[in-house]
């Protein structure tokens, strides 16, 4: 019988892929070219399974090109470029990589908090363009990190992760917001207190954005929250871009209505919002949260293994509509 084949549409690990090859004909992109829709479309017909980071849109009218395709194997806790109602109804299952990036991912939001609070990369940036002359009392002073009102929307488990290092490092005060409130075991262990999003947005000294994206939280944060927080608050977005507008941030940054932001996600990324680039109260990374050498293999084995355990073994690990699909 001949093996299943799969494609596996950005550059992986050669370890991962050599595993993959072990189990099924695989099509690879070590080139890490760019592929257009159609070209993916083109690549995958016929293919059994593809192996997607969160650029690779898999929708409706790529599924009508792609009779085959059975599974999509994403190496990204988040899925907003799935469409998991079409894929059900073309019979396609959906997998994420989950818990594997959980610790690595909060302890980045922690740093980029720690960043914008204390102006790391703006102070960098002055000392590396030679204008650091003397010391001052007022150079570069920021805000406190230890003993400060730490917000955060949504409390999955990054959320949490990164209360539990608010918390129990740095004695902040936590409050959150999010759909459902977490059980009181939960709360107690994040130390965390349920508040209302007006309340989260008027009380944060830093507010961390860590829900996941979807119409419903599409500019959750725009020029009326920002109006709601304090002068002095920053802003840490390490979701996705779309759940800020941030033409709204670039504004409120550059006007000073608050103090700062750190964000790893953009609107329309890799291409990022000009005035962004202009404010200098802002730390921008790009999308590197679960960026650790060991985390970025584990999700790329966790992918591996979900197109694995479907296809060779009919048991994917990590799910995301095996209810529609009885898998
Ligand atoms: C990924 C992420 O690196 O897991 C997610 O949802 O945003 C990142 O960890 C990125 O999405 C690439 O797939």
């Amino acid at each position: 019988m001949s093996k299943p084949s799969v494609l596996v549409a950005r550059a992986v690990f050669p370890e991962v892929l050599a595993r993959l090859a072990e189990h099924f004909e695989v099509s690879d992109n070590q080139a890490d070219a760019t592929w257009s829709a159609d070209e993916l479309s083109a690549r995958l017909a016929g293919r059994q399974g593809v192996f997607t980071t969160a650029s690779e849109r898999i929708d409706a009218a790529l599924l009508a090109r792609c009779p085959d395709l059975k599974i999509a194997a994403n190496m990204a806790v988040g899925y907003n470029n799935f469409d998991l109602d079409a894929m059900s109804a073309r019979g396609v299952l959906a997998t994420n990589a989950p818990d594997v990036l959980t610790e690595t991912t909060a302890d980045f939001g922690f740093a980029l908090l720690m960043a914008t609070a204390r102006r790391i990369a703006e102070s960098e940036h002055y000392l590396r363009a030679g204008q650091w002359t003397k010391w001052s009392y007022d150079l570069f002073a920021g805000s406190d990190v230890h003993g400060a009102t730490l917000g955060i929307l949504g409390m999955g488990r990054i959320g949490q992760g990164i209360a539990k290092r608010g918390a129990h490092g740095f004695g902040m005060n936590v409050i959150y917001h999010n759909r459902s409130r977490l059980t009181p075991e939960l709360e107690a262990e994040c130390k965390a207190r349920y508040v209302s999003k007006d309340e989260l947005l008027q009380q944060a000294d830093h507010l961390v954005l860590v829900l996941p994206y979807s119409p419903a939280s599409h500019h959750a944060i725009g020029a009326a929250e920002l109006a709601q927080m304090k002068p002095t608050a920053t802003l840490i977005n390490i979701a996705r871009g779309g759940i800020v507008d941030d033409a709204a941030l670039a504004a409120a940054l550059k006007a000073k209505r608050i103090a700062a932001a750190g964000l790893d996600v953009f609107e329309g990324e890799p291409s990022v919002h000009p005035e962004l680039l202009r404010v200098p109260n802002v730390v921008l990374t790009p999308h590197i949260a679960s960026a650790s050498v060991p985390t970025r293999l584990a999700m790329a084995n966790l992918a591996a293994d979900n197109l694995i355990g479907y296809l060779v073994h009919g048991k994917p690990l990590t799910p995301l509509n095996a209810a529609a699909l009885n898998a």
